[in-house]
């Protein structure tokens, strides 16, 4: 790893990136703009035990007082997730303000990827990825997470994406932006509560370690990031039938009250909250460790097939 003016990373995650042993990271605008108090913490800290369990070490991402940080203290997490005054959601081209400003923000997927390639850290895991919001022909709305898929050397570990968003238009992005979508165990692209949206993705891979040669290929002929698709575990399933009027109604509120810009998908994830009376948050939760523990056995065959 290359020094960088604006980055620190904990003691842990610098050694373990040193010695080239397995370091997942993780984002935190799940944690200040994604869950409530106190579901937030205990979801972070739950997700990065579950990386260690693993083998891995976890790099937890977000911006705290102007300095981009990969490794968050025990304290520091704490502090975050009280969601001190100001805090920010940062996305890919918020950095260099929240450095500039000395701010405190969680980092989105796109920010948190561009983050992990400073600190040389390829593997991530999230709950859900942003994309292409529905009504975008009109709104223009497109999450900073699907070019920075195309952007950032990282294998981004998600559950699909929420069907608040247009799921064909985003993987239709997502071909168009060279970004290889991997399903694991499935070649049905998952919508984050259900383990299928109706929409077929091309490839299907079975273990972490063939995720883990299919990242590193695709390092070596010229490719970014990569997209890899873990459906929610089944028991935790919440199907499209249950949740889709939700969903529907959470959309046709924020186009109601003109919500727009980075406001969009935090003000969706919190009506889809109220609206589920709290099931959409235990379903979440479910599916963002499982995807933390595949991201760090998948850290685990990447770091083997690098020696
Ligand atoms: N989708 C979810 N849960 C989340 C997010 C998206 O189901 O927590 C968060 C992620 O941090 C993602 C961000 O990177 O929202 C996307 O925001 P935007 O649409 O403003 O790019
Ligand atoms: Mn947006």
């Amino acid at each position: 790893m290359t020094s960088h003016p604006d980055l620190s990373l904990s003691p842990e995650v610098a050694e373990a990136l040193a010695s080239g042993a397995p370091v997942v990271a993780l984002e935190t605008a799940i944690v200040t703009h994604g869950m409530p108090i106190p579901n937030n913490l205990e979801t972070a800290r739950a997700v990065e035990a579950e990386v260690r369990a693993a083998g891995a070490v976890p790099a937890t991402i977000a911006v705290i007082d102007g300095v981009l940080r990969a490794g968050l203290s025990g304290a520091e997490l704490e502090r975050l997730a009280a969601l001190p005054e100001g805090v920010r959601k940062a996305s890919a081209k918020d950095l260099g303000a929240a450095i500039a400003a000395g701010a405190c923000a969680g980092t989105t997927v796109a920010a948190t990827m561009r983050i992990a390639a400073l600190a040389g850290i390829e593997i991530f895991a999230t709950g859900g990825i942003g994309g292409v919001h529905r009504g975008a022909e009109k709104t223009g709305d497109v999450s900073a997470d699907l070019p920075e898929l195309a952007a950032s050397p990282v294998a981004v570990v998600c559950a699909g994406a929420k069907s608040i968003l247009d799921l064909p238009r985003t993987l239709e992005y997502l071909e168009t932006a060279g970004v290889p979508v991997m399903g694991f165990g499935t070649r049905a692209f998952p919508a984050f509560f259900s383990r299928r949206s109706g929409l077929e993705l091309d490839e299907r891979v079975d273990t972490p370690e063939a995720l883990a040669a299919a990242f590193a290929a695709h390092q070596r002929v010229g490719g970014k990031g990569m997209l890899v698709c873990n459906p929610i575990p089944e028991g935790d399933e919440i199907p499209a039938e249950e949740i889709s009027a939700f969903i529907d109604r959470a959309v046709a509120e924020a186009e109601a009250q003109g919500i727009a810009g980075k406001g969009a998908t935090p003000f969706l994830l919190g009506r889809v909250l109220e609206l589920t009376e709290g099931r959409s948050l235990v379903a979440n939760v479910a599916l963002v460790r499982d995807n933390a523990r595949l991201a760090g056995r998948m850290a685990l065959a990447l770091t083997d097939a690098r020696r």
